[in-house]
């Protein structure tokens, strides 16, 4: 949590895990998978970055390293009933979703066996089946598409949450408000899950926003709303599951503001010109993942030996992920217009073909 007394969020988990030698191998077990879950990210990234300098990966990129505890800490709290919509910065999502290594990254390379077949690529990662409802590149595009979720679901009578993960740009955009205000008027189980990795591209948050409390816009709209420290996958986890119950029952929308950091540029175009180096370096001492393994070995919960056992086989499997993309295929020209829509419902070569 932040040091801000009026911060959300059991301290619960922190306190057990702290003690966890003593709580039996279930807290362990549990730590160990929330350490896995940020590496298993992390390494996908960094090679992703490698793929993307070779030429294998096109397109844009946009890396989340530095921000795991989010969306790891956050997906805890949610079951596979639930919705997820993210941005183009998803892949972390992806992965915690519980979306295989290897689908994803024949996404990445556009690959028909890619979890979007190919079509969506590393902003649109897209998968039905686990409810992961992208990979939205429009800033704030998500907002109102998980209300629209989140309102299906109540229609239907489907007892779920939708959580939509946003940057801190996305508080600026229009939409967000719209999306707000609906949400509290009608009372719909969205979480609002905001990332504030203080930039919008080059953009310092109070540059472009006059108030810059994000939990204090929520709260206009009536929507309960704190602030946590998002480089605490701990904090993270125990803050969404609180909100996320009062959600489930039914007592409308909640808000949360994770303070996070993202350490690598915007995209892999950007000089990064609008921040020191220092200010960079600062946030490092606080790695996420860095700080969780530091926090595992010195309560015993692990070894060293367990530490290297796990990097180990998340490296195997990005090695088998890549491996898989690479042997994947390229969807045929022929299909190139297959779900594109026309006014007239058919593809325009369709369409001629008939004509
Ligand atoms: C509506 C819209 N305006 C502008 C852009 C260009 N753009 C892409 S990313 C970005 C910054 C968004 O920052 P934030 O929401 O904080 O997310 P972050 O990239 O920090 O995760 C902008 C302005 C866009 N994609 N969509």
């Amino acid at each position: 949590m932040t040091d801000s007394s009026d911060t959300i969020g059991s301290p619960a988990a922190p306190a057990v895990l702290d003690s966890g030698a003593a709580e039996g191998p279930a807290w362990r077990d549990h730590g160990v998978h929330l350490l896995r879950e940020m590496v298993r990210i992390r390494r996908f990234e960094e090679k992703c970055a490698e793929l993307y300098s070779a030429g294998s990966i096109r397109g844009f990129l946009h890396l989340y390293i530095g921000e795991e505890a989010v969306a790891v800490g956050a997906m805890q709290a949610l079951g596979r009933e639930d919705g997820i919509v993210a941005t183009y910065r998803e892949h972390g999502h992806a992965l915690a979703r519980g979306i295989a290594m290897d689908r994803l990254m024949a996404e990445m390379f556009g690959k028909r066996e890619g979890c979007s077949r190919g079509r969506g690529g590393s902003m649109h990662v897209f998968d039905a089946q686990s409810r992961f409802y992208g990979g939205n590149a429009i800033v704030g595009g998500g907002l109102p598409i998980a209300v629209g979720l989140a309102l299906a679901d109540r229609m239907r009578r489907r007892p779920c949450v939708t959580a939509c993960f946003f940057g801190d740009g996305a508080v600026a955009e229009g939409e967000f408000h719209e999306s707000l205000n609906l949400a509290a008027l009608w009372k719909l189980p969205v979480l609002f899950l905001c990332e504030n990795n203080l930039y919008a591209m080059g953009t310092r948050l109070d540059r472009a926003q006059s108030q810059v409390d994000l939990a204090a816009k929520a709260r206009s709209y009536l929507i309960p709303a704190d602030a946590v420290d998002g480089m605490d996958v701990l904090a993270v986890e125990a803050a969404t599951r609180q909100v996320a119950d009062a959600v489930r029952r039914g007592e409308g929308p909640a808000f949360l503001e994770f303070r996070t950091y993202r350490f690598r540029a915007h995209s892999m175009f950007d000089a990064e010109l609008y921040r020191e180096k220092a200010e960079v370096e600062t946030w490092k001492k606080r790695d996420p993942v860095k700080a969780f393994t530091a926090r595992l070995l010195e309560r015993s919960l692990v070894t060293d030996g367990d530490i290297t056992a796990l990097e180990a086989s998340v490296s195997d499997e990005v090695g088998l992920a890549v491996q898989f993309a690479e042997q994947g295929t390229w969807e045929p020209v022929e299909d190139l217009l297959k779900d594109v829509y026309t006014p007239g419902g058919r593809p325009p070569a369709a369409a001629a073909g008939e004509a």
